[in-house]
């Protein structure tokens, strides 16, 4: 099915020179995309020109490049610091699917004659996509990771990959999928079959295992103190504020009890929210947080959206009330979720 979706492409990409990247401050999930779909266009086409380049990559991911190169002494992945001097024809985005969220030098941004390639698993909608010819993707939002997409892509053209590379895309799923709360079948048959006989996933799961510093620490406790419960029959919506690590600590309101929470950080002149909610309870009520945001972004003009389960969005700093806004589309899918299976409704 991939095969299909991505045959014109790799047409088109013949004796292109080609940048790739993921969105600003890498995560792993982008990281290992990226470095296994270079790899899979290396190996596709016999001779191919590509830059690797990212802005800014994040200090988990930084850890774990440091644990590989530790680990395969023999393994260096070429990145390049800078794009300014790169001319190239085409640039593939993987794990993002807005512009916004990759920063590029205006010679490369801006120039109509580079055409833009996306393969993501957030979501967005078709109508959404700038400049519809020159930019084309596979958006797969049911996927838990764009490391499982890069993976399939490579397992439909009889790809082997090297043990790196699988390391690292194992790593992408892992963090990508909650160790799998987030995952499906799928994702943990794809981890299977990277694994193969040679890779301990306890192995990996030590490398993950960066020792979080203090300040992240310390923003969790703030975070759970600081939230406030707000309740839509019986579910629980947690609503707290911290000044960074909003995902961070949106993940711990839900694991000490609420459905859903949503937390507020300050971001230079704007309001970052972070919401998170329980993969089940997306699944039995319907709700998703991405569309949610996606839709209040448009609405107020900014820029939000993401998964069902976990989704961002920025505000600007005088408009707080949206906040409420998105608490009562929240709440209204409860409502009507609970109307519908005719549970007694307490307000
Ligand atoms: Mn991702």
């Amino acid at each position: 099915m991939l095969k299909s979706k991505i045959d014109n492409f790799l047409y088109f990409l013949e004796k292109k020179r080609i940048l790739i990247t993921s969105h600003d401050l890498v995560d792993l999930d982008g990281f290992s995309s990226v470095i296994a779909f270079d790899f899979f266009l290396h190996q596709y086409f016999k001779r191919i020109d590509t830059y690797i380049y990212f802005n800014g990559i994040s200090n988990s991911t930084n850890s774990f490049i440091k644990v590989i190169e530790r680990k395969f002494s023999d393994y260096n992945i070429k990145i390049f610091d800078s794009a300014e001097d790169i001319e190239i024809d085409a640039i593939i985005v993987l794990d993002a699917n807005k512009l916004h969220q990759i920063t590029l030098p205006d010679h490369l941004k801006e120039n109509d004659k580079i055409s833009f390639f996306f393969i993501d698993h957030h979501y967005f909608e078709e109508s959404q996509l700038e400049n519809a010819n020159s930019h084309q993707g596979i958006i797969l939002d049911h996927y838990s990771s764009t490391a499982e997409i890069v993976y399939e892509i490579s397992q439909e053209f009889n790809i082997l990959l090297t043990k790196p590379i699988r390391y690292l895309l194992i790593a992408g799923i892992l963090t990508d999928s909650g160790y799998f709360r987030f995952g499906n079948n799928n994702s943990i048959k794809n981890v299977t079959e990277l694994l193969k006989e040679d890779i301990i996933y306890q192995d990996i799961l030590y490398m993950l295992s960066n020792k979080i510093d203090s300040s992240e620490k310390i923003a969790k406790i703030k975070g759970v103190q600081r939230s406030e419960l707000i309740k839509q029959g019986n579910w629980l919506i947690g609503l707290s504020h911290v000044s960074s690590f909003e995902a961070s600590v949106a993940n711990i309101l839900l694991k000490i009890g609420f459905d859903v929470a949503i937390v507020v950080s300050n971001k230079d002149n704007n309001y970052r929210l972070s919401l998170r909610a329980k993969k089940q309870l997306c699944l039995s009520t319907g709700l998703h947080l991405g569309k949610i945001l996606e839709e209040i972004s448009k609405e107020y003009g900014t820029e939000g959206g993401g998964h069902d389960g976990a989704a961002g969005i920025y505000l600007k700093k005088d408009s707080k009330d949206v906040i409420d806004i998105i608490i009562e589309r929240i709440k209204k899918v409860f409502f009507d979720y609970d109307k519908k299976k005719k549970i007694p409704i307490i307000i």
